[in-house]
């Protein structure tokens, strides 16, 4: 496996050292290979918002198992799964289940072209939509860490009619707009910038983004594999009062298990087949056992609600103790979402979050992880509370912040 991993951000490329091979997790812990312990705000990169091996879910995996894992076939349980999502996100009027948040996103942008019939696209610099090809343009994630500007492999052929604009950059996307305005399929963004460190939105920003793709009719897609039920049950779309056209949802919605999805305005989605000629398909697109973990994590998300407000809690004293532990740094939070930068700031675009400095984020990281800390191993990345963090595992993790700032 090129760099002994299935993901390049696991390699701790960025903060050296060899990545720490997990042999099994519970609650908001994680055991390794050797025997160690550690506190998890990586939470396999969001998915695991209600702590690891929860044991509803896994009951619930554990009976779904004995009927068979796929059928290639439709089920109750897909059903089951849309109407919970719809229940949380009604902008959200016709979807289709993939298996990965590239997926989503990949279809979502072919669907965005299928209805608008138009070829160009804008993304946003150090936004990560996975790793589609006409998406791999100044990404963040993996590809920023890495410090590269894209991938190779990819052909100028599909990423010329990828238009690129910074976040938070108001006049950059007009401009786009002037010069290519009939011809703009789809605008994507992630609500929240979170492969980039994390970076909000500023005031104002989304609500421009909706305005000028309605006058354009362009659509707007939400890249919310991350702040779907995250940010809360509406995702960043409820949380900013925003609808758009189109959203993409991953990560949460699969419990764990691999889970994708796109959907939003019914007059869109009916362009995918079988209804329309924009064709997407996927052996294991909503099977029962991922469909299953994903109705047992909402449904848990529904019934305690209040547990969003305790994870934000958490996350506001964890950046406190960031804030006193590095009074020089940048520590950017939205809702339970958050990263440290080691720069002034303040940081809101790809530019200025590479100000960083990354030898420094390096020795933070190492610090902590030798204390049994698992923050993201990589400053353009963020860190994900769990609603099984308990307040020892809080207390501990900014008594060690603090020490940190103390020695580092
Ligand atoms: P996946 O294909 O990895 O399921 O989802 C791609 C994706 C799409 N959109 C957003 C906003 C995302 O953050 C992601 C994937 N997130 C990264 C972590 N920043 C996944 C971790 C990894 O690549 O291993």
């Amino acid at each position: 496996m090129p760099g002994g991993v299935n993901s390049p951000v696991r390699a701790f490329l960025q903060v050296g050292g060899v990545p720490i091979f997990i042999k099994r997790a519970e609650g908001a812990h994680l055991f390794d290979e050797d025997g160690n312990e550690y506190i998890d705000y990586v939470n396999s990169w969001g998915p695991s918002i209600l702590g690891h091996a929860n044991p509803k879910v896994v009951e619930a995996v554990r009976k779904a198992a004995l009927d068979g894992f796929t059928f290639g076939a439709p089920t109750r349980k897909e059903n089951e799964l849309a109407s919970l999502i719809a229940a949380a996100m009604p902008d959200i009027k016709m979807m289709r289940f993939v298996n990965s948040g590239t997926e989503a996103a990949m279809s979502a942008i072919r669907v965005a072209r299928g209805y608008t019939g138009r070829e160009y696209i804008v993304k946003f610099n150090g936004c990560y939509h996975g790793h589609s090809d006409g998406l791999l343009i100044k990404a963040g994630s993996g590809v920023m860490t890495a410090s590269k500007p894209g991938s190779a492999g990819v052909l100028k052929s599909y990423t010329k009619t990828t238009l690129q604009a910074d976040y938070n950059n108001k006049e950059q996307v007009r401009e786009l707009f002037k010069k290519y305005k009939e011809k703009i399929a789809a605008v994507i963004i992630e609500p929240v910038a979170a492969n980039m460190g994390l970076v909000a939105p500023e005031v104002g920003f989304l609500e421009f983004l909706r305005d000028i793709t309605y006058e354009n009719e362009t659509v707007l897609i939400f890249d919310e594999v991350i702040t779907g039920f995250r940010l809360g049950l509406g995702g960043a779309s409820e949380y900013y009062h925003i609808s758009p056209d189109l959203i993409c949802l991953g990560k949460i919605i699969g419990g764990g298990l691999p889970m994708g999805l796109y959907g939003g305005k019914k007059c869109i989605m009916e362009q995918v087949a079988p209804l329309g000629d924009v064709y997407q398909a996927g052996t294991l697109s909503g099977n029962p056992i991922a469909t299953t973990a994903g109705i047992a994590t909402l449904k848990q998300l529904f019934e305690h609600k209040e547990k969003y407000q305790e994870m934000e809690e958490n996350a506001v004293q964890i950046t406190d103790a960031l804030k006193t532990a590095y009074p020089y740094a940048t520590v950017n939070r939205v809702g339970s979402l958050y990263s440290i930068f080691f720069t002034k700031g303040p940081v809101m675009d790809y530019a200025t979050a590479n100000t960083s400095d990354l030898i420094l984020f390096r020795r933070y990281f190492q610090y902590l992880l030798g204390r049994g800390i698992y923050v993201a191993p990589s400053q353009f990345e963020i860190n994900f509370l769990s609603m099984a963090h308990s307040k020892e595992d809080i207390n501990q993790t900014c008594h060690v912040i603090l020490e940190s700032g103390k020695e580092l």
